[in-house]
């Protein structure tokens, strides 16, 4: 196995509709894992994307009276990838399903499988949900209520489904699993977190059935290498693209480099396929599986599940507009619990930005900044000796990046943020408790000045170098305000490992006060 690059996915997600905030939320938090671990000096790469085929984006553009290709062309274009802009993403690499890149691997993967005799022919008769692209087992139909008597749903997810008679392939999943059972067991972190992890041992306990994976009824997918009467069914295509795109089939010196993936992050609805049918799929071909699968919770609007169909998706430049990208990342790695369902709610939002990013972070970030400039006219000042009171702030920051650093390997963003917070915290307690404005009048107070500014200005650089993965676009603005790009080089190449280090801003940097970092929003402008 490789281990030389740290592989993070999110799910690629259906084109059918807008982006709205749950797609950013997962996009988000891969991204700020992305970071962090690039701030750790590591080799990493980040990829995110877009599922295109399958029956929910055929009838999307039937709909619309457009062919799929065109559909999926502008929505890609118009709003997906303007989305990871708009939230400020820096992913490595962006897989459609059309693309063709993707499409060559998908059949060399199925080629796979099938000369491992893992896919045998078959016919298929039973219900199927468009909306989650599933088959439904007849355990799992309910009837339906509405207007229109006599549909079926789905008791997985109360989507509609319908009922079909098809050839298709299927694939022996089966025969995995005790193989499954075995391997999560032995790897006890594989899903996360532990709830999800439970359930899905004890779905797999119950047996499995050989899984219909082709459609012949429809042409919108990739076609089975060997039979062009059918189209690869939409997941067990959709899956593939953590392969595809790291150079399956194509390229073996980047597939080898790139996987297994680290960590597949993808929500808790998904959470069955990835952990269970996509292990599954890679052992039958012969490949190592990735290393985890974190399936995290829902983002509640009003207590309900946010949705396409439901109407209360909420776009996230509707948030980004009033708040800036860095509080809408921050927001949401820092008011929810990655792995639990969480609401959000404008108020919240409100009140954290305030609180916390313009009281708490932004304007001790401007007070330091415009008190070195008023006494040591922009100068970083040299420390004098150290006080208890200094070594408190020192020795907190090393604790509080240590934690920082393990609440992120332990997938845990929000512990992360807490653990920051802690010093935006003790650096305000400490300015308040020396009061540095009283010492400046006090003409005995020899170097306490400059120890002061010089160790909440050392404070600060620490923060701007532990958010840079939350809040990139202001840790550039503070890391500027520090003067420390001429010395210390760029934000970027700072490492987590070396950042508790002290007194590393050079004496005389030139300090300036940073552009409001966080700026009050009156409420009226939401
Ligand atoms: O399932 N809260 O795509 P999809 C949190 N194409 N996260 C949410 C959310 C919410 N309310 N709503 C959506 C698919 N998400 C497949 C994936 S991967 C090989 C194929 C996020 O467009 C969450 O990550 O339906 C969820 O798993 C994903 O969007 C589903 O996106």
């Amino acid at each position: 196995m490789s281990d030389s690059t740290f592989y993070v996915t999110t799910p690629i997600y259906y084109v059918n509709d807008a982006p709205h905030i749950g797609h950013g939320y997962t996009t988000v938090m891969g991204d700020i894992i992305t970071r962090w671990h690039r701030q750790r000096g590591e080799s990493v790469w980040y990829l995110t994307g877009t599922d295109e085929h399958g029956q929910k984006v055929l009838r999307k553009a039937d709909q619309n009276g457009v062919s799929p290709q065109d559909w999926v062309d502008k929505l890609v274009e118009e709003e997906w990838k303007p989305l990871l802009e708009t939230i400020d993403i820096a992913n490595d690499d962006y897989i459609r399903t059309t693309e063709q890149r993707h499409i060559d691997g998908s059949k060399a993967f199925w080629q796979a499988l099938y000369e491992r005799d893992a896919v045998y022919k078959g016919s298929f008769s039973g219900y199927y949900s468009v909306g989650a692209e599933e088959f439904v087992g007849d355990d799992d139909v309910a009837d339906g209520e509405g207007d229109d008597e006599g549909f079926k749903v789905s008791k997985l997810d109360g989507s509609r489904v319908e009922h079909m008679t098809e050839e298709n392939y299927f694939f022996r999943l089966s025969d995995y699993q005790q193989k499954l059972l075995d391997f999560y067991d032995a790897n006890p972190d594989f899903i996360q977190p532990e709830s999800v992890r439970n359930e899905l041992i004890s779905f797999v306990s119950r047996g499995l059935r050989d899984l219909s994976i082709s459609r012949s009824t429809f042409d919108w997918g990739i076609q089975v290498p060997w039979d062009d009467k059918h189209v690869m069914y939409v997941w067990i295509e959709a899956l593939l693209n953590y392969v595809t795109a790291a150079g399956y089939g194509v390229d073996d010196e980047r597939f080898k480099e790139l996987w297994p993936a680290n960590i597949h992050i993808v929500g808790k609805d998904i959470a069955r396929f990835h952990a269970v049918i996509w292990p599954a799929m890679l052992m039958a071909a012969g490949q190592p599986v990735p290393h985890q699968v974190f399936a995290h919770g829902w983002i509640l609007v009003g207590g309900q599940k946010m949705s396409k169909s439901k109407a209360n998706g909420i776009r996230p430049d509707e948030i980004v507009d009033t708040f800036g990208s860095d509080a809408y990342r921050y927001y949401f790695a820092r008011a929810l619990t990655f792995g639990s369902d969480g609401s959000i709610s404008w108020e919240d939002m409100h009140a954290r930005y305030h609180a916390e990013l313009a009281n708490g972070f932004g304007n001790l970030a401007s007070r330091v900044a415009a008190m070195i400039g008023k006494y040591f006219d922009g100068l970083l000042p040299a420390a004098g000796e150290t006080t208890a009171a200094e070594q408190k702030v020192i020795d907190l920051v090393a604790e509080a990046v240590a934690e920082a650093d393990a609440a992120i390997e332990a997938v845990a963003p929000q512990d992360a943020l807490s653990a920051v917070w802690q010093i935006v915290d003790e650096l305000n307690g400490y300015l308040t408790e020396q009061a540095p404005w009283q010492v400046a009048k006090d003409e005995s107070a020899g170097d306490r000045l400059a120890t002061i500014l010089a160790t909440a200005a050392e404070g600060l650089r620490v923060l701007a170098v532990l958010l840079n993965p939350v809040m990139p676009k202001a840790s550039a603005v503070l890391w500027d305000s520090l003067g420390a790009e001429p010395t210390l080089g760029a934000l970027a190449d700072q490492r987590i490992d070396a950042v508790a280090a002290w007194s590393q801003l050079p004496v005389g940097a030139t300090i300036t006060k940073p552009a409001s970092l966080f700026p009050r929003i009156e409420a009226a402008a939401e």
